[in-house]
Order: structure tokens, then C-alpha cells, then sequence
């Protein structure tokens, strides 16, 4: 499989990536879900909306800050370097993440559209004003905007949230003109992320999904690479390197 989708990568001029919290395991963040993801602990119904926010904000930014801490420790791992390196052999790439842990950013990666916010930037609940980075927040204690006296939250986006309009809009687009899409460590549960592959293949591009366990894209793609994502893409990477040189 690994020789067939490195051919079929060398003649595609459009790659979507689109990431989800597996790429980043092997760094050491945890997943949501799955027998070692962060909602085997919490539900997600209880933390990740506006309503828990609103009921327990403390409970909420304990969550965050133990998050930010895990994230603030880690490093990239090789899967993250191995699409680096594979921005710079299409003509268009994007990579789509659904990670709010930035590694792709470290990492080095250019073309990227955060669906889902960024853990490290904070903003109001009421006026949605962004705080900066480095804003420590003690949940015994938030703070409230300077602006309207709202609480201040991090800058994610919750479920039952829209994602920002031009990010997903832009995330539609490229998926429909991607001649080659690769599914990377996510469950495809959560939408619209989820739709993005969908689109993908709809409009005739060739699917690859790489995943350790089978998820409800499985049967659609056109590849299931059932590998950790950090062995497999530096793999894909020197196989279609050695084919171009
Ligand atoms: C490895 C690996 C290794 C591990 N190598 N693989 C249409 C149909 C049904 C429902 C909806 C719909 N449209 C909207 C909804 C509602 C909802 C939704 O989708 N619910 C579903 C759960 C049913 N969506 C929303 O609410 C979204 N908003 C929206 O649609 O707005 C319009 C609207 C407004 C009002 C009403 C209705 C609609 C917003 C979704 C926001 C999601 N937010 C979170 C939290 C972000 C902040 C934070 O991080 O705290 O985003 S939830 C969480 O799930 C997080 C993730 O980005 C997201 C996806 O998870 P992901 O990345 O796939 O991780 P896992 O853990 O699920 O999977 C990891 C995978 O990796 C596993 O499969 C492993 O096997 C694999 N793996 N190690 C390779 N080394
Ligand atoms: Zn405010």
C-alpha cells in the first residue's frame, strides 16, 4: 500500500490533510476518545460547552490549565515533521487540524487552518474579545474582561459553537478541489470536520485514511493504513521522495 499511495501522491497537485488528536498521541497529549482518551474520564458534555462553563467555570479551567500544562511540556513528533516535509511536494496543501495543541505550528508547518481554536489564547464569553497567551488563570479566581466584565474563557470552540466562518469555509473549498485527502488520526465523529473527507471524496479525490483503529470513514476510504501516524508518514515521505529522485 505504502508504494501505491506514494505513486499516486507523485501525480496529485492538490493535498488536503485533515488532523486529529491521534497525530498528536505520540507526542504524549492525550486523545478524547478511545480506551486511553480524555473522555474516558470526563464527559465531554460536562467541559467542553458553554453550559458547563457556565455552571462550573472552575471545574472547567481546571480542565484547560491541567490540558495547557500537558501541551505546554510536549515537543512534535515525526508525524507532524513528516507533513512538513510533504507541504513541499503538491502545488496546494493545506492541512486542516482539528487540534488545539499548536504542534503543527512548532513543528513548522505553513498552510494551516485551526478549526477548532487554539488552547493557549484565551477570550471573553460575552464580547468574545481575545486575551493574550500568557494570561495564567486561576480558576478559583478568573478574571473578568476589561472591556465588559465577562469571564474569561479559552479560545476553543465548544460543541454546539460555530466554527469561524471563513476557516471552515475555506477548509470546504480546498477539500473539494483536493485531488488527494489523507484522514489522520481522528475518529470522524465530530462535525462539520467529519464532512470534510466526505467532500473530499464526493468530488473525486482518492482517500487515505490513517488510523490505528477503524472509524465510521473506514469503509469509504480508499486506503485504511492501520499504523501510528508518526511511523507511517515519515515511511510515505521517503517513499515518495525516492520515486522523484
Ligand atoms: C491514532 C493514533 C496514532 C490514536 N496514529 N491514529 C452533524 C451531525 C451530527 C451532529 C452534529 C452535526 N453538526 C454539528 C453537530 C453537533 C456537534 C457534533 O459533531 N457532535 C457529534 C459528536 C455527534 N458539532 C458541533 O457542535 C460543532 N459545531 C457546530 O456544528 O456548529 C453549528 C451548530 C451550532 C449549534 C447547534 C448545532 C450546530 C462544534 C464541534 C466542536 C468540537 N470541539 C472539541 C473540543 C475543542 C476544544 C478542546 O480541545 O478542548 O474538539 S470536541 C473534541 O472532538 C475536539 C476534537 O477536535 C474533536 C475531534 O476529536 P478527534 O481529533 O477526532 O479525536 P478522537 O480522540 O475522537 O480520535 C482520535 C483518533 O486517533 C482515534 O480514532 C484513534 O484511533 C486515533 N489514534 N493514536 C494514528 N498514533
Ligand atoms: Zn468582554
Amino acid at each position: 500500500m505504502l508504494e501505491e499511495i506514494a505513486n499516486i501522491a507523485r501525480n496529485c497537485q492538490r493535498c488536503v490533510v485533515l488532523t486529529g488528536a491521534g497525530i498528536s498521541a505520540e507526542s504524549g497529549v492525550p486523545t478524547f476518545r478511545g480506551k486511553d482518551g480524555l473522555w474516558g474520564k470526563f464527559k465531554p458534555e460536562e467541559l467542553a460547552t458553554m453550559d458547563a462553563f457556565l455552571a462550573n467555570p472552575k471545574v472547567v479551567w481546571e480542565w484547560y490549565n491541567w490540558r495547557r500544562q500537558i501541551i505546554g511540556e510536549v515537543k512534535p513528533n515525526p508525524g507532524h515533521y513528516a507533513l512538513c516535509e510533504l507541504e513541499e511536494m503538491f502545488t496546494n496543501f493545506t492541512l486542516v487540524t482539528q487540534n488545539v495543541d499548536g504542534l503543527h505550528r512548532v513543528a513548522g508547518s505553513r498552510n494551516i487552518l485551526e478549526l477548532h481554536g487554539n488552547i493557549n489564547l484565551n477570550k471573553c464569553v460575552e464580547c468574545s474579545q481575545k486575551y493574550p497567551d500568557d494570561l495564567e488563570i486561576n480558576p478559583d479566581d478568573i478574571p473578568g474582561c476589561p472591556n465588559c466584565g465577562g469571564q474569561i474563557r479559552p479560545d476553543v470552540v465548544w460543541f454546539g459553537e460555530m466554527l469561524d466562518a471563513t476557516i471552515i469555509s475555506q477548509a470546504f473549498d480546498k477539500s473539494a478541489k483536493a485531488d488527494l485527502f489523507f484522514s489522520i488520526g481522528t475518529s470522524t465523529l465530530v462535525h462539520p470536520a467529519a464532512s470534510l473527507p466526505l467532500e473530499a471524496k464526493r468530488s473525486g479525490a482518492t482517500l487515505v485514511e490513517i488510523n490505528i483503529e477503524a472509524t465510521p470513514l473506514t469503509t469509504l476510504a480508499d486506503f485504511h493504513i492501520a499504523e501510528l501516524s508518526g511511523v507511517f508518514l515519515p515511511n510515505l515521505l521517503e517513499r515518495i521522495k525516492s520515486i522523484s529522485a
